[in-house]
Protein backbone atom coordinates (compact mmCIF):
# COMPACT_ATOMS: atom_id res chain seq x y z
CA UNK A 1 0.00 0.00 0.00
CA UNK A 2 2.50 3.19 -1.48
CA UNK A 3 -0.95 5.21 -1.11
CA UNK A 4 -0.26 5.24 2.77
CA UNK A 5 3.00 6.74 2.32
CA UNK A 6 1.46 9.56 0.02
CA UNK A 7 -0.84 10.38 2.97
CA UNK A 8 1.85 10.27 5.68
CA UNK A 9 3.62 12.65 3.65
CA UNK A 10 1.23 15.09 2.52
CA UNK A 11 0.39 15.40 6.41
CA UNK A 12 4.21 16.45 7.08
CA UNK A 13 4.18 18.76 4.07
CA UNK A 14 1.04 20.37 5.35
CA UNK A 15 2.68 20.75 8.98
CA UNK A 16 5.93 22.20 7.51
CA UNK A 17 3.52 24.97 5.04
CA UNK A 18 2.06 25.77 8.84
CA UNK A 19 5.28 26.04 10.42
CA UNK A 20 6.99 28.17 7.84
CA UNK A 21 3.49 30.14 7.37
CA UNK A 22 3.15 31.05 11.02
CA UNK A 23 5.89 33.50 11.51
CA UNK A 24 4.16 35.74 8.81
CA UNK A 25 0.48 35.72 10.31
CA UNK A 26 0.01 37.81 13.01
CA UNK A 27 -3.14 35.39 14.95
CA UNK A 28 -0.85 32.63 14.52
CA UNK A 29 2.43 34.19 15.81
CA UNK A 30 2.96 35.35 19.51
CA UNK A 31 1.16 38.42 20.49
CA UNK A 32 2.76 41.52 19.65
CA UNK A 33 1.68 45.06 18.89
CA UNK A 34 -0.81 45.49 15.64
CA UNK A 35 1.47 46.00 12.90
CA UNK A 36 4.67 45.12 14.68
CA UNK A 37 4.82 41.10 14.34
CA UNK A 38 8.20 40.36 15.69
CA UNK A 39 8.42 42.78 17.95
CA UNK A 40 7.96 41.94 21.53
CA UNK A 41 7.17 45.18 24.18
CA UNK A 42 9.56 44.02 26.63
CA UNK A 43 13.10 43.16 27.64
CA UNK A 44 12.92 39.88 28.97
CA UNK A 45 9.81 39.14 26.47
CA UNK A 46 12.72 39.61 23.77
CA UNK A 47 15.15 37.33 25.76
CA UNK A 48 12.17 34.57 26.03
CA UNK A 49 11.08 34.77 22.50
CA UNK A 50 14.96 34.07 21.23
CA UNK A 51 14.66 30.95 23.66
CA UNK A 52 11.49 30.14 22.12
CA UNK A 53 12.94 30.26 18.65
CA UNK A 54 15.90 28.31 19.63
CA UNK A 55 13.59 25.72 20.57
CA UNK A 56 11.62 25.66 17.35
CA UNK A 57 14.51 25.90 15.55
CA UNK A 58 15.39 22.65 16.78
CA UNK A 59 12.36 20.73 16.91
CA UNK A 60 11.49 22.16 13.25
CA UNK A 61 14.39 20.21 12.27
CA UNK A 62 14.06 17.26 14.53
CA UNK A 63 10.50 16.94 12.76
CA UNK A 64 11.24 17.18 9.50
CA UNK A 65 13.89 14.58 9.64
CA UNK A 66 11.89 12.53 11.07
CA UNK A 67 8.87 13.16 8.79
CA UNK A 68 11.25 12.18 5.92
CA UNK A 69 12.60 8.96 7.42
CA UNK A 70 9.25 8.16 7.82
CA UNK A 71 7.67 8.63 4.78
CA UNK A 72 11.16 7.14 2.80
CA UNK A 73 10.42 4.14 4.93
CA UNK A 74 6.39 3.55 4.23
CA UNK A 75 7.42 4.37 0.26
CA UNK A 76 10.01 1.96 0.40
CA UNK A 77 9.37 -1.11 2.32
CA UNK A 78 5.69 -1.50 1.05
CA UNK A 79 4.62 -5.42 0.92
CA UNK A 80 4.98 -6.59 -2.81
CA UNK A 81 3.33 -9.36 -4.07
CA UNK A 82 3.51 -11.43 -6.55
CA UNK A 83 1.22 -13.12 -8.70
CA UNK A 84 0.17 -16.20 -6.89
CA UNK A 85 0.02 -13.20 -3.93
CA UNK A 86 2.88 -14.05 -1.73
CA UNK A 87 5.08 -11.67 -0.79
CA UNK A 88 8.08 -11.07 -2.91
CA UNK A 89 9.66 -9.60 -0.07
CA UNK A 90 8.96 -11.58 3.28
CA UNK A 91 9.13 -9.56 6.39
CA UNK A 92 11.59 -9.13 9.02
CA UNK A 93 10.73 -8.88 12.77
CA UNK A 94 13.40 -6.44 14.61
CA UNK A 95 13.18 -7.34 18.24
CA UNK A 96 15.09 -3.69 18.92
CA UNK A 97 18.77 -2.08 17.75
CA UNK A 98 20.67 -1.49 20.81
CA UNK A 99 22.66 1.29 19.89
CA UNK A 100 20.40 3.23 17.95
CA UNK A 101 18.18 3.29 21.26
CA UNK A 102 21.24 4.55 22.94
CA UNK A 103 21.52 6.99 20.45
CA UNK A 104 18.21 8.81 20.27
CA UNK A 105 17.95 8.98 24.13
CA UNK A 106 21.42 10.37 24.04
CA UNK A 107 21.09 13.49 21.69
CA UNK A 108 17.91 14.53 22.89
CA UNK A 109 19.42 14.31 26.65
CA UNK A 110 22.24 15.84 25.59
CA UNK A 111 19.96 18.91 23.63
CA UNK A 112 17.60 19.16 26.81
CA UNK A 113 20.66 19.31 28.90
CA UNK A 114 21.87 22.39 26.99
CA UNK A 115 18.24 24.15 26.77
CA UNK A 116 18.55 23.89 30.13
CA UNK A 117 21.58 25.20 31.06
CA UNK A 118 21.38 28.37 28.12
CA UNK A 119 18.34 29.18 29.39
CA UNK A 120 19.20 29.92 33.23
CA UNK A 121 20.48 33.10 33.11
CA UNK A 122 17.28 34.54 31.30
CA UNK A 123 15.37 32.47 33.99
CA UNK A 124 17.26 34.31 36.98
CA UNK A 125 16.66 37.62 35.40
CA UNK A 126 12.84 36.98 35.37
CA UNK A 127 12.19 35.14 38.55
CA UNK A 128 15.06 35.24 41.14
CA UNK A 129 13.56 37.57 43.56
CA UNK A 130 17.00 38.61 44.22
CA UNK A 131 17.08 39.98 40.68
CA UNK A 132 13.97 41.70 41.11
CA UNK A 133 14.82 45.77 40.05
CA UNK A 134 15.78 47.90 43.17
CA UNK A 135 12.36 50.52 42.44
CA UNK A 136 9.56 51.22 44.37
CA UNK A 137 6.41 48.65 43.57
CA UNK A 138 3.75 50.15 41.08
CA UNK A 139 1.37 48.18 42.86
CA UNK A 140 0.55 44.86 44.62
CA UNK A 141 -2.28 42.77 43.07
CA UNK A 142 -4.11 40.31 44.84
CA UNK A 143 -6.21 37.37 42.62
CA UNK A 144 -9.17 36.50 43.82
CA UNK A 145 -12.42 34.53 42.18
CA UNK A 146 -12.74 36.16 40.26
CA UNK A 147 -10.57 39.51 40.08
CA UNK A 148 -7.42 41.23 40.00
CA UNK A 149 -7.70 43.06 42.74
CA UNK A 150 -4.99 45.88 41.59
CA UNK A 151 -3.86 48.43 44.88
CA UNK A 152 -1.51 51.06 43.96
CA UNK A 153 0.30 53.26 46.84
CA UNK A 154 -1.04 56.67 46.97
CA UNK A 155 0.32 59.83 47.30
CA UNK A 156 2.17 58.71 50.25
CA UNK A 157 3.97 56.52 48.19
CA UNK A 158 3.58 53.66 50.78
CA UNK A 159 0.94 50.28 49.92
CA UNK A 160 -1.44 49.31 52.19
CA UNK A 161 -2.18 52.82 53.71
CA UNK A 162 -5.51 54.73 53.64
CA UNK A 163 -4.30 56.41 50.98
CA UNK A 164 -4.31 53.61 48.47
CA UNK A 165 -5.93 53.35 45.25
CA UNK A 166 -7.76 50.51 44.46
CA UNK A 167 -8.93 49.28 41.11
CA UNK A 168 -10.19 45.75 39.36
CA UNK A 169 -8.73 44.39 36.52
CA UNK A 170 -6.83 47.54 35.61
CA UNK A 171 -2.94 48.07 35.46
CA UNK A 172 -1.40 50.88 34.81
CA UNK A 173 2.35 51.65 33.80
CA UNK A 174 4.65 53.93 32.46
CA UNK A 175 6.84 53.13 28.74
CA UNK A 176 10.38 51.78 29.20
CA UNK A 177 10.20 52.05 33.08
CA UNK A 178 10.69 48.81 35.24
CA UNK A 179 7.41 47.65 36.52
CA UNK A 180 7.24 45.85 40.17
CA UNK A 181 4.56 44.28 41.73
CA UNK A 182 3.53 42.30 44.23
CA UNK A 183 1.21 39.01 43.92
CA UNK A 184 -0.74 37.79 46.14
CA UNK A 185 -3.99 35.47 46.22
CA UNK A 186 -6.83 35.31 48.68
CA UNK A 187 -8.37 32.38 47.64
CA UNK A 188 -6.93 29.28 45.24
CA UNK A 189 -4.46 29.16 42.50
CA UNK A 190 -4.40 31.61 39.85
CA UNK A 191 -1.94 32.64 37.03
CA UNK A 192 -0.77 36.48 36.73
CA UNK A 193 -0.95 36.36 32.40
CA UNK A 194 0.66 39.15 30.54
CA UNK A 195 0.87 37.94 27.27
CA UNK A 196 2.37 40.83 25.53
CA UNK A 197 5.18 41.08 28.06
CA UNK A 198 5.33 37.66 28.16
CA UNK A 199 4.78 37.26 32.40
CA UNK A 200 3.08 34.31 33.84
CA UNK A 201 3.06 33.58 37.80
CA UNK A 202 1.49 31.79 39.62
CA UNK A 203 -0.46 33.34 42.52
CA UNK A 204 -0.41 31.31 45.31
CA UNK A 205 -2.22 31.54 48.58
CA UNK A 206 -0.34 32.49 51.47
CA UNK A 207 2.75 33.81 49.12
CA UNK A 208 3.69 37.47 48.20
CA UNK A 209 5.47 36.96 45.05
CA UNK A 210 7.59 40.01 43.06
CA UNK A 211 6.98 40.03 39.46
CA UNK A 212 8.51 42.62 37.20
CA UNK A 213 8.36 43.70 33.52
CA UNK A 214 8.28 46.56 31.33
CA UNK A 215 7.29 47.56 27.87
CA UNK A 216 8.95 49.95 25.01
CA UNK A 217 5.73 50.71 23.59
CA UNK A 218 2.29 52.72 25.03
CA UNK A 219 -1.14 51.58 24.40
CA UNK A 220 -3.20 48.92 25.82
CA UNK A 221 -2.70 45.66 26.15
CA UNK A 222 -4.44 42.29 27.86
CA UNK A 223 -4.36 40.80 31.46
CA UNK A 224 -5.41 37.35 31.56
CA UNK A 225 -5.70 34.54 34.53
CA UNK A 226 -4.24 31.52 33.31
CA UNK A 227 -5.04 28.88 35.56
CA UNK A 228 -8.57 27.13 35.81
CA UNK A 229 -9.88 28.87 39.07
CA UNK A 230 -13.46 28.14 39.25
CA UNK A 231 -16.33 28.68 37.12
CA UNK A 232 -15.80 32.61 36.45
CA UNK A 233 -11.92 32.21 35.33
CA UNK A 234 -12.89 33.56 32.28
CA UNK A 235 -14.17 37.07 34.24
CA UNK A 236 -10.38 37.32 34.91
CA UNK A 237 -9.73 39.09 31.93
CA UNK A 238 -8.11 42.62 32.87
CA UNK A 239 -6.46 46.09 31.10
CA UNK A 240 -3.04 46.89 30.95
CA UNK A 241 -2.00 50.13 30.29
CA UNK A 242 1.20 51.60 29.45
CA UNK A 243 1.38 55.15 29.59
CA UNK A 244 3.67 57.10 27.29
CA UNK A 245 5.25 59.53 30.13
CA UNK A 246 5.28 58.99 34.14
CA UNK A 247 3.28 62.69 33.68
CA UNK A 248 0.49 61.08 32.17
CA UNK A 249 0.63 57.78 34.66
CA UNK A 250 -0.04 60.58 37.67
CA UNK A 251 -2.55 62.57 35.95
CA UNK A 252 -4.31 59.09 35.39
CA UNK A 253 -3.60 58.12 39.15
CA UNK A 254 -4.34 61.44 40.82
CA UNK A 255 -8.04 61.12 38.66
CA UNK A 256 -8.81 57.86 39.85
CA UNK A 257 -8.03 58.89 43.42
CA UNK A 258 -10.06 61.60 43.58
CA UNK A 259 -13.00 59.61 41.95
CA UNK A 260 -12.79 56.85 44.36
CA UNK A 261 -12.51 59.64 46.82
CA UNK A 262 -15.76 61.34 45.84
CA UNK A 263 -17.43 57.82 46.18
CA UNK A 264 -16.60 57.22 49.46
CA UNK A 265 -17.08 59.78 50.38
CA UNK A 266 -20.75 59.59 48.88
CA UNK A 267 -21.09 56.49 50.78
CA UNK A 268 -19.94 57.65 53.90
CA UNK A 269 -22.61 60.42 53.88
CA UNK A 270 -25.69 58.04 52.19
CA UNK A 271 -25.90 60.62 49.36
CA UNK A 272 -24.62 58.26 47.12
CA UNK A 273 -25.79 54.47 46.08
CA UNK A 274 -28.06 52.28 48.23
CU1 LIG B 1 -8.11 33.03 38.14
Amino acid sequence: MRNWSILFGLAALFSVAAFLYAPFAAEWWLPNPPGELHHSVSTLGREIDFLFLIILAITGLVFIGTQVVLVWGAYKFTDQLDQQGKPVRPATYSHGNHRLEVVWTLVPAAILVFIAVYQLGTWARIKYPSRAPKVPPLAEITARQFQWVVRYPGPDGRLNSPDDLILINDLHFVKNKQALIYLKSSDVLHSFFLPYMRVKQDAVPGLTIPVWFDSDRAGSFELACAELCGWGHYKMRGKVVVHETEAEFEKWASNRLAEQNRSQLGMASGAEGY
